[in-house]
């Protein structure tokens, strides 16, 4: 059969190039399937164990039914004892710090920040903390006779420490293979007034009187007001300063698990806030995830520091991104990721 001569040079090329695509780069054939190897080592997929908001918010339930945990008061004292036995159904250690601390006012007050571990043998460590303490006044009410009583705090101490009692219950039932994690609930966040170092007492305490000497982690998370609904985190001053590889990774977790819309990669303003003075003090890079935002009213939640902040504003889909990010996180670092 007769041909047009072009034809019979296209057929020819076309042959010659489906023989070398079939080439691998060390020069064997492979048109064997089974044979073909990808260039790439396969990550194996992680299983990232689910965080229950429901749990989250009970454990925030919880705080708030004792009353207003405000340092020196009884219900202070018996949230602080029910922390520590909580955690201790779930680390490997829990250890309280115990101290007396002054505040802005020259009151002396009873300081316990709540310590649990989970491999304390590991010395690649991520520590995770929030602040338990809630507010001895309402200075951000709009009722003038009520701006003296203490606030209830759902949001402000209650969503941070729930948040990390079902971490801590995730933590125990699916363990840790390589890295360490410690838990530390602060005390003494918010008794302060005007200057940021009347804040963070307990952090402060703990940053240079270290629960064991030569304590060290690779970085920080804290977790402030992340329980309220409509919450959005951005990425803070401090945070940014001490800490921008931090940020990175949590958000770009964030945004993997589907919570893009909750970690937007805007910056705010800094902060002093107990990740301050880890990073400063205690010299471990630690972020801030706060609900803050230095162009819109007053910057936190719209309820901060009134009487509004409680389990009314609480919601369950902000608890769910923020808690499930952070074991992203953390089952990230375990697998080596
Ligand atoms: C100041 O207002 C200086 N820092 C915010 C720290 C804070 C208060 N976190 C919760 N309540
Ligand atoms: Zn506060």
């Amino acid at each position: 059969m007769k041909q047009p001569k072009h034809i019979a040079i296209f057929l020819v090329l076309g042959c010659m190039l489906v023989f070398v695509a079939s080439c691998t780069s060390d020069g064997s054939s492979s048109n064997n399937p089974q044979t073909t190897t990808s260039p790439k080592v396969e990550q194996p997929k992680i299983n990232y164990p689910n965080f229950d908001a429901n749990n989250a918010y009970n454990m925030i339930q919880k705080q708030v039914d004792f009353g207003t945990r405000v340092p020196g008061t009884a219900p202070h004292k018996a949230c602080a004892e029910w922390l520590e036995s909580t955690l201790k159904a779930q680390a490997d250690e829990v250890m309280v710090q115990t101290a007396e601390v002054t505040a802005f006012n020259g009151a002396k007050l009873p300081m316990y920040n709540v310590i649990a571990s989970f491999n304390p043998q590991s010395s690649k460590r991520i520590m995770l903390s929030a602040h338990w303490d809630t507010r001895p006044f309402a200075d951000h009410d709009d009722d003038e006779a009520r701006k003296d009583e203490p606030i209830i705090g759902a949001n402000d101490g209650g969503s941070g420490t729930g948040i990390l009692l079902e971490i801590a219950k995730v933590l125990k039932a699916n363990p840790l293979k390589n890295i360490g994690v410690d838990i530390f609930l602060w005390d003494v966040e918010d008794y302060g007034k005007g200057s940021g170092d009347t804040y963070c007492l307990g952090s402060q305490y703990w940053s240079k009187n270290k629960h064991k000497s030569g304590y060290k982690a690779q970085y920080g998370i804290l977790l402030d007001m992340v329980g309220a609904r409509n919450a959005v985190f951005q990425q803070e001053g401090h945070s940014k300063q001490f800490a921008q590889h931090i940020l990175d990774k949590v958000w770009a977790a964030g945004h993997k698990g589907g919570y893009s819309g909750f970690f937007p990669f805007k910056n705010v303003a800094p902060i002093t806030d107990d990740h301050y003075y880890i990073n400063t003090l205690a010299g471990i890079p630690t972020i801030d995830i706060i609900q803050y935002d230095q162009y819109t009213g007053k910057g936190f939640f719209p309820q901060w520091h009134t009487h509004d902040d409680d389990m009314s504003i609480i919601d369950k889909n902000t608890l769910k991104a923020v808690g499930q990010t952070v074991v992203r996180v953390l089952y990230d670092e375990d697998a080596g990721k």
